[in-house]
């Protein structure tokens, strides 16, 4: 069999590679002419735990190539960014699916499978897939097997859980749907759940969206507890001790490249039924502005003061600072007159991030941790030393210090 894959971000680059390790012959395909360079050199752009050595040894292989333009296959797969649209309700915008699904029909053969991985609207594959490649002569679920596969594996840990997780194989017709099928059987030891395009669609949205909601409430609960002066990570301890209750955590708000857009493919094609979804992305949303309030309060209008930020990423332990909620808050203390803001994070590449810790915190008066990477699960009392006023606020609820020098405000005990 032969694959290729358009789109080698964080889902296509795993994927062809996970394919190739398994001695499928695949071609990746990139727009970006410094990604194709990058990884003929033998070197991944992305940060993700076990993809260089795959790399390496996929490309030893030979069964993983790089290019700009496709080829021939047997199987197409489409895995390019699905952004929200500059409109009333942040629709989906498919012109990268598009334009991706265009770049591949010059090389479509009779008998070839076409799958998205991208996550799309519910109703793309009908409504904007299928049309362009019957306006090329074919007929899917007759000649062309066309399929929505959605990617639902979860950054940092994507190389197992590709192989682990169950996958949804939505075809346009049931021909379509056993074609997708086949191909996942290469290496996927989770279950191969076979539906319907528009189920598969809107299942992939319902989960993301399951957890945006879920992470709401948590940061509702937060806010609540807040000004009934209790300490909401108590609370969240206690009644996730119930059977069926699993309280999420509450933080900085929702980012990365998933749970903050996708709800919104869902609102814009239905803005009337779709109002909690809505209302969990404002409460989300809301976030940095709670943070950032209350980070004033803790410096008391003091002018001059240093802040010192703990992490970018949007979650722990990756390089993404896509839609990151901690990068919101770090512009708006920028923006703030009479704070001096400094970023530290291990995994930022960017120059103006400091990676040095002490560095960072010196002459600080506020820590304010904003991401769980395990650097800062592990923080020392010693960390702190240089600091003008040793006060941290641990938006993520991840330091542990023993009672000392260091005062470690959280949700839970939020003193004004
Ligand atoms: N977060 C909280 N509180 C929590 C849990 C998460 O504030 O209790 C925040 C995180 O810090 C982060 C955001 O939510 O900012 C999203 O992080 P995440 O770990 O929940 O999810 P992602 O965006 O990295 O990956 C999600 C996953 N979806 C689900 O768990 C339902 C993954 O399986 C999907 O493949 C991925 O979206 C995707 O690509 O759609």
């Amino acid at each position: 069999m032969k694959i290729t894959t358009v789109g080698l971000g964080y889902i296509g680059l795993p994927t062809s590679i996970m394919f190739a390790r398994f001695g499928v012959d695949v071609l990746g395909v990139d727009v970006n002419q410094d990604i194709i360079e990058s990884l003929e050199n033998g070197r991944i752009h992305i940060q993700e735990p076990g993809l260089q050595d795959a790399l390496e040894e996929v490309l030893e292989k030979k069964t993983f190539r790089v290019s700009s333009k496709p080829e021939t296959s047997d199987v197409f797969i489409i895995a390019v960014p699905t952004p929200n649209q500059d409109d009333l309700h942040k629709s989906c915008d498919l012109s990268m699916v598009i334009s991706a699904v265009k770049s591949v029909i010059p090389y479509l053969q009779k008998g070839n499978t076409v799958i998205v991985e991208s996550t799309i609207a519910p109703r793309s594959m009908d409504d904007y897939v299928k049309p362009l490649v019957e306006q090329a002569g074919f007929t899917p679920g007759e000649d062309i097997y066309l399929v929505h596969c959605p990617e639902r594996v979860l950054p940092g840990k994507i190389m197992d859980e590709l192989i682990y997780n169950n996958r949804i194989v939505g075809g346009l017709t049931t021909a379509c749907t056993e074609h997708g099928a086949k191909v996942y059987e290469t290496f996927v030891k989770g279950e191969i759940i076979k539906t319907d395009a528009r189920t598969a669609e809107m299942s992939k949205l319902m989960e993301n969206t399951f957890r945006d909601v879920n992470i709401a409430l948590a940061n509702e609960l937060a806010k609540i507890c807040h000004h009934l002066h209790i300490n909401v990570l108590d609370v969240i301890e206690m009644a996730n001790k119930h059977p069926r209750v699993n309280l999420h955590q509450p933080g900085p708000g929702v980012g990365g490249h998933c749970l903050a857009v996708d709800p919104y493919f869902i609102i814009a094609e239905a803005p009337e039924q779709a109002r909690l979804i809505k209302e969990a992305r404002d409460i989300n949303s809301s976030m940095p502005a709670y943070v950032l309030d209350a980070v004033k309060r803790m410096l008391s209008g003091d002018q001059g003061q240093k802040v010192t930020v703990l992490g970018l990423t949007y979650k722990g332990n990756v390089d993404d600072i896509r839609e990151s909620p901690a990068m919101d808050i770090y512009h708006m203390l920028l923006a703030e007159p009479g704070i001096e803001v400094v970023a530290h994070d291990p995994h930022v590449k960017q120059s103006w991030v400091e990676k040095d810790l002490v560095k960072s915190l010196t002459g600080a008066s506020l820590a304010l941790v904003l991401t769980d990477h395990d650097e800062y699960k592990n923080l020392q009392e010693k960390d702190f030393t240089a600091m003008k006023h040793k006060n941290v606020f641990d938006v993520r609820n991840v330091v542990s210090l023993p009672e000392g020098d260091v005062n470690v405000m959280n949700f839970g005990n939020l003193s004004f």
